[in-house]
């Protein structure tokens, strides 16, 4: 059987545009550098193509800065896909440039409609449930929304919480198999993954936390050896991709894919 939550045939990225200079972010700590982004990204891309998955790669979009980030524009799952409503408003029009391209594919396509707001980065999705973090970009009604439409799927929807100040739920953690969870240890001091074997980032090494389960490998970001050799001594076939710059814009490796 097909497990769901890493095991994809398909991902859709969408190049970086020389917009991403205007990119959100919490803190300053760069310009973000588009010939470094766009060898990243074609990186990255090849891992996914690596392991037999078709991925489309989308066209740059200049209008949108922050448009290179997919993963938060939808949920996509076996049954069909759900188009989010994310809380950062100069993001809310990525949503539409990406729900024809998930029309195309899926024959059920649903839609957060509001009031309540949600983003692909809060949400973890585990072979027996869906996690969603609520934080500064998702609230609890946009979770509660998105618990109304994937009932129909038989989803189960569990509603936890984002550390304060960090961006996304995945910002601090990743699936890596259907038991296992890599995560930080102040996401996972909050108790929301009883029940799941968990493996901590290193001290030091929080932002590996983002990393991405694809097929047959980790994909996570370069520059965290302690973490990598967890991974590694854990059995997990690692692959490293340069993070430097999309972690100018708090961004990491679940952000750059819709995986399905
Ligand atoms: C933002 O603030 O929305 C972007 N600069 C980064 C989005 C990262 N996405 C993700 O973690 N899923």
């Amino acid at each position: 059987m097909t497990e769901h939550s890493y095991e994809f045939t398909r991902a859709v990225t969408r190049k970086p545009s020389a917009s991403i200079v205007d990119g959100l972010r919490a803190a300053d700590i760069g310009t973000p550098d588009l010939d470094q982004m766009l060898k990243d990204h074609a990186h990255y891309v090849a891992i996914l193509r690596e392991t037999g998955a078709k991925v489309v790669e989308l066209p740059a979009l200049e209008a949108y800065p922050d448009a290179v980030f997919v993963e938060d524009t939808a949920l996509c799952l076996p049954e069909g896909a759900v188009m989010m409503r994310p809380g950062a408003p100069s993001r809310a029009g990525e949503v539409d440039g990406m729900a024809p391209v998930l029309r195309d594919i899926y024959d059920d396509v649903l839609e957060i409609s509001g009031p309540g707001f949600i983003e692909g980065g809060d949400i973890l999705t585990t072979s027996k449930e869906i996690l969603v973090g609520r934080s500064a970009r998702t609230d609890a009604a946009g979770v509660a929304e998105l618990q109304s439409l994937v009932d129909q799927w038989g989803y189960s929807v569990r509603e936890v919480f984002t550390p304060e100040g960090v961006l996304h739920f995945k910002t601090d953690c990743s699936l890596l198999d259907a038991e296992t969870i890599l995560s930080t240890k102040r996401l996972d001091a909050s108790g929301c993954f009883e029940g799941y074997n968990v493996i901590h980032t290193s001290d030091g090494e929080e932002a590996a936390a983002n990393a991405i389960r694809f097929n047959q490998f980790v994909i996570m970001p370069a520059g965290f050896p302690k973490t990598s050799e967890r991974l590694c001594a854990a059995g997990y076939d690692v692959r490293e991709v340069n993070n430097t710059e999309c972690a100018k814009l708090d961004g990491g490796m679940s952000c750059l894919s819709l995986r399905f």
